[in-house]
C-alpha cells in the first residue's frame, strides 16, 4: 500500500493519502457508479482517500445524486456554485479544495479506471518523483479526437520542449503542495496540458504511466472538437508568450 510522503504542509490531514479531484457537469447517468467505483478501489487497496467533485450548474439530477451520495459517504465533498464556468474552472476549484498528500485529477464520467491512481501512487513512491501523468492507450475516442490530441501533443512539444506523451490526459497524480502552489488559468479543456507545462517549468520530476481509456459509458461529451481546438491553440500561444517573459525576468510568476 502506498504510504504518505513526509510533508511540511501543516494544514494537511495526514490520514488522507490521496484526494481525487474531478469536475462533473450533467453526469446523472454515470456519477453514482463512478464514485462507488472510486470508493471500492481505494478501499480494496487500503488507501485513505477523499473525493472532491466540483459540480457547477448541472441542469440534470447530478446535484441531487451528489447530495444523496454525500449523506452516506463521508469521504465525498462537493464544491461549486450554480453557474456553469467550464471544465478548467471546475477542476481548479476541486484541486484547491483538496486536503490529501497527493491530488489525483480524474474525470467523473467513468472513462478512467481508478486503479490507475494506485499504480501511479506506487510508481511515485518507488521513485520519489513529484507526480505521475497518464498517457492514454487504446483511446476510447473518435478518430477526429485521437488526431486532435496527437496534434496537440506535437504543438506542446514544439512550443514548450516537453517530453510528455499525452499532456491533455486528465488522469494525473501530483503532490498536493506542489499542484496547489501553481497559478492555473485555463477555464476550459486545456487545463490538464497547462498543469503539465507549469509543473515542468517548476522543474518537477514527473513519471509517465499508460492508462486505459474507456469509451464514455453514458451521457454526452461536453467537448466540441473544433471550438476546443481553436481555444486551446490560442491559449498555448498565450502561455508561450508568458513563459518567454518569465524566462526574461519580466514576470514574477509563470
Ligand atoms: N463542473 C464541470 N464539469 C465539466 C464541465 N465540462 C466538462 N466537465 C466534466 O469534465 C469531464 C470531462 O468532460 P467530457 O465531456 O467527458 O470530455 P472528454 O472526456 O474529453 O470527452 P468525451 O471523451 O467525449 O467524454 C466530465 O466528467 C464532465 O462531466 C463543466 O463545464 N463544469
Ligand atoms: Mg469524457
Amino acid at each position: 500500500m502506498p504510504q504518505p510522503p513526509p510533508t511540511t504542509n501543516q494544514d494537511a490531514p495526514p490520514e488522507v493519502v490521496v484526494s481525487l479531484a474531478a469536475p462533473a457537469f450533467n453526469e446523472e447517468q454515470a456519477i453514482e457508479a463512478v464514485v462507488e467505483e472510486w470508493k471500492q478501489t481505494m478501499d480494496h487497496w487500503g488507501i485513505r482517500a477523499e473525493f472532491v467533485i466540483c459540480n457547477d450548474g448541472s441542469t440534470d439530477r447530478t446535484a441531487a445524486i451528489l447530495n444523496q451520495l454525500q449523506a452516506r459517504l463521508s469521504q465525498l465533498r462537493v464544491v461549486g456554485g450554480t453557474q456553469n464556468q467550464g471544465y478548467g474552472h471546475a477542476l481548479t476549484a476541486a484541486i484547491q479544495a483538496c486536503r490529501g498528500q497527493y491530488i489525483a485529477t480524474i474525470d467523473s464520467d467513468g472513462q478512467f479506471d481508478p486503479a490507475a491512481i494506485v499504480d501511479f501512487l506506487k510508481a511515485i513512491q518507488a521513485d520519489g518523483a513529484d507526480g505521475c501523468v497518464g498517457y492514454r492507450v487504446k483511446k476510447g475516442d473518435t478518430l477526429l479526437r485521437v488526431a486532435a490530441d496527437r496534434c496537440l501533443n506535437v504543438l506542446v512539444r514544439l512550443l514548450f520542449a516537453t517530453h510528455l506523451r499525452d499532456t491533455n490526459c486528465a488522469l494525473k497524480v501530483v503532490r498536493r503542495d506542489l499542484l496547489q502552489s501553481i497559478r492555473l488559468e485555463s477555464t476550459g479543456f486545456p487545463l490538464p496540458t497547462e498543469i503539465c507545462i507549469k509543473l515542468q517549468a517548476r522543474g518537477a520530476r514527473l513519471l509517465e504511466r499508460p492508462v486505459q481509456h474507456r469509451q464514455r459509458p453514458s451521457g454526452e461529451s461536453k467537448l466540441k472538437v473544433w471550438r476546443t481546438g481553436w481555444r486551446t491553440f490560442r491559449f498555448l500561444l498565450y502561455l508561450r508568450a508568458r513563459a518567454r517573459l518569465y524566462r526574461a525576468g519580466l514576470l514574477q510568476d509563470f
